[in-house]
């Protein structure tokens, strides 16, 4: 017997509006027996004719009853780089959620029934009320419990925190991660699996293709839930507890890090601390845990408090968009350490007094360090791994300390496997990307507690009131060991995507005319190509992640299309060179990159394609 007819045994049929059309066999999901009673289970075809006929039925489930819903298949449900991004109103238009919740449980098939799966997000506007739909959906498809953030709140990483610690089944995070939130902003939603990583492709494909054909929706007739209070409500068989979304969370870094040393070191006079949460998710864990565990101060935490459209603002810690925090660390005012998080809490920016780390420069400096200054990698590192367009300053590093070392296609459903193969402990991605195997996400307060510990571990033998070692210090010193990697991502939001293509198909025909030694500028190419990467665990092929010419002297140009938008395209221009004559470390990368940037844009044509004279985001 499958289990989803064990899960749905109890049920008896009543037909309902007998009117509509008939519906073929094949217009339903893989799960006809939820239209089934258990003695007509037994019965063979003749029954089964009769109950696929009942096109508009209702399943009286132990508790709750499940109404079988028609609806049609909706165009473009395809997951990008990390979950499905759309705008908010196309979200909330008609079963568009519905639709990819139901395509979901359509893919994990008779897997995830009488399962546990995890439910939160960011706090963005619409994820209250998709947690209800979510909730009916699930119930509707056999899922035994749904465990919910309370307020829908859960970050990123949090989720694969609890999905790794509870051993759920799978987790939902409601996300559009760092694009803005709001009824005319984005709204998002991805599905982590077991081990708390991002779903893989061939997970996600699955989906899509059920999107496609879509004609059912099983929808549980639930009452809402209250997600303000922590606590179980039961609908017969159907379970949902609401939880405190930083248990779990802060279990799994009070594993990593040595809180009681992080703690006497915040607590310095001498040291300061400014957390900017942009209002996003990271509001709600900035407080208990900087404050209430570590023992700052209050005023540490800037936009502290999670808002359903951010302040009006990118939930984006960047340069650009987190532009307050950068005004302040350029200030006399300037803490010893800033910082900030995107919308989801996955993200992170890290800067000193007067300096900014990139997030290349800043996986790297955490995988040097990581072993002397975090007790969870006091036995080494594993290995270590980057996406592609990410600078090779951990490249050197992994060289240095002899690790294994991978280089990934950019969204972090790549380093999954390589963690749970035990083949890498650290990684990171240049868009603000850091994080280690305690859990299978980008981890945004993980980077910054990998920081702390490492200027905590450096100011150990630093007297009060002596001159603190700081975060430009760490990074010069850093550099001094491995030279530096200069490094520009320059980003041309809302392309027409058709031009972005075009552009795209005349850099492949740049790429297959071009050969080894030939001049482009100043530089001397030593390979072109469009990375494509084969997992060296499951042998999966990922084609066509962006297009690089890598030169003779380490150099790069790298182009590819971003994968997380939610309207038109944003092409993304990485760009990087590298040096080891210390008295060129203090220059303006923009400055040093300027010669091969000309390059890369006269290559590719950019401004004939897109009309575009200059980037919308320079990080
Ligand atoms: C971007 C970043 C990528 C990151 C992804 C998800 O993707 O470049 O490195 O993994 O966002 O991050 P794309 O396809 O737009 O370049 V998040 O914090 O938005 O979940
Ligand atoms: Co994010």
């Amino acid at each position: 017997m499958s289990s989803l007819c064990a899960a749905l045994q109890r049920c008896t049929l009543q037909t309902v509006g007998s009117s509509r059309p008939v519906a073929k066999a094949s217009q339903f999901g893989p799960a006809p027996c939820a239209l089934r009673t258990p003695a007509k289970r037994q019965a063979g075809a003749r029954q089964r004719t009769r109950s696929i006929q009942v096109s508009a039925s209702v399943a009286q489930m132990e508790g709750f009853t499940v109404k079988s819903v028609p609806t049609k298949p909706i165009e473009g449900q395809k997951t990008g780089t990390s979950g499905l991004r759309k705008k908010t109103k196309v979200f909330t238009s008609e079963n568009y959620l519905a639709n990819w919740i139901q395509s979901l449980f359509n893919a994990l098939g008779e897997e995830a029934v009488g399962k546990t799966i995890g439910l939160g997000g960011d706090g963005r506007y619409f994820n209250k009320e998709a947690v209800q739909t979510i909730l009916r959906v699930a119930a509707g498809n056999g899922i035994a419990k749904v465990v919910v953030g309370k307020d829908a709140i859960m970050a990123t990483p949090a989720m694969s925190a609890l999905i790794r610690r509870r051993s759920l089944y799978g987790g939902l995070i409601m996300s559009a991660s760092h694009n803005p939130g709001g009824p005319d902003e984005d709204w998002g939603i991805k599905f982590n699996y077991s081990a708390g990583e991002p779903a893989p492709e061939k997970i996600t494909d699955k989906i899509f293709g059920f999107t496609e054909s879509i004609l059912e929706l099983k929808l549980a007739e639930l009452a809402d839930v209250d997600l303000s209070k922590v606590g179980t409500t039961r609908f017969g068989s159907f379970e949902v507890e609401v939880v405190d979304y930083t248990t779990e969370y802060f279990d799994t870094l009070k594993e990593v890090f040595d809180f009681p040393a992080l703690r006497a070191f915040m607590t310095r006079p001498d040291f300061s601390l400014v957390f900017d949460a942009m209002h996003a998710v990271t509001g709600a864990y900035a407080n208990p845990l900087f404050v209430g565990e570590l023992g700052g101060k209050p005023d540490s935490i800037r936009n502290g408090v999670p808002l359903e459209d951010f302040g009006g603002g990118h939930p984006d810690p960047n340069l650009t968009y987190a532009h307050d925090l950068v005004e302040l660390m350029w200030s006399d005012a300037a803490p010893v350490l800033g910082a900030a998080s995107d919308g989801d809490g996955d993200r992170n920016m890290v800067l000193g007094s007067h300096f900014f780390v990139t997030p290349s420069d800043s996986v790297a400096v955490i995988a040097a360090n990581a072993q002397a200054a975090i007790p969870y990698f006091k036995d080494g590192l594993k290995g270590v791994a980057r996406s592609m367009p990410t600078s090779g300053a951990l490249d050197r590093v992994a060289q240095k300390l002899g690790l294994q070392f991978f280089e990934t296609p950019t969204g972090w459903k790549f380093f999954g496997n390589l963690m749970d193969a035990d083949k890498c402990s650290i990684c990171g991605e240049e868009s603000f990307g850091t994080g280690a195997d305690h859990v299978r996400e980008k981890d945004g307060m993980w980077a910054v507690l990998a920081w702390l510990s490492i200027l905590a571990h450096k100011n150990k033998d630093v007297p009060e009131g002596g001159k603190l070692v700081s975060v430009k210090d760490i990074v010069m010193d850093h550099w001094k060991q491995f030279g530096r990697n200069f490094y520009s991502r320059y980003d041309y939001e809302g392309v027409e995507s058709e031009q972005a293509n075009k552009m795209v198909q005349h850099l492949e025909g740049v790429i297959a005319s071009s050969s080894k030694g030939q001049k482009f500028g100043d530089y001397v190419l030593e390979t072109a190509d469009n990375f494509s990467y084969t997992d060296p665990i499951d042998g999966s092929v990922a084609k066509g992640q962006g297009v690089r010419f890598v030169f003779q002297d380490g150099s790069r140009i790298i182009f590819r299309l971003s994968g997380t938008g939610s309207a038109g395209a944003t092409i993304r221009l990485y760009i990087e060179t590298y040096t080891d004559d210390a008295s060129k470390f203090e220059l303006d990368a923009q400055e040093v990159l300027k010669s091969i940037i000309g390059t890369a844009l006269e290559v590719s044509k950019l401004q004939e394609f897109t009309g575009r004279d200059k980037p919308t985001v320079i990080t």
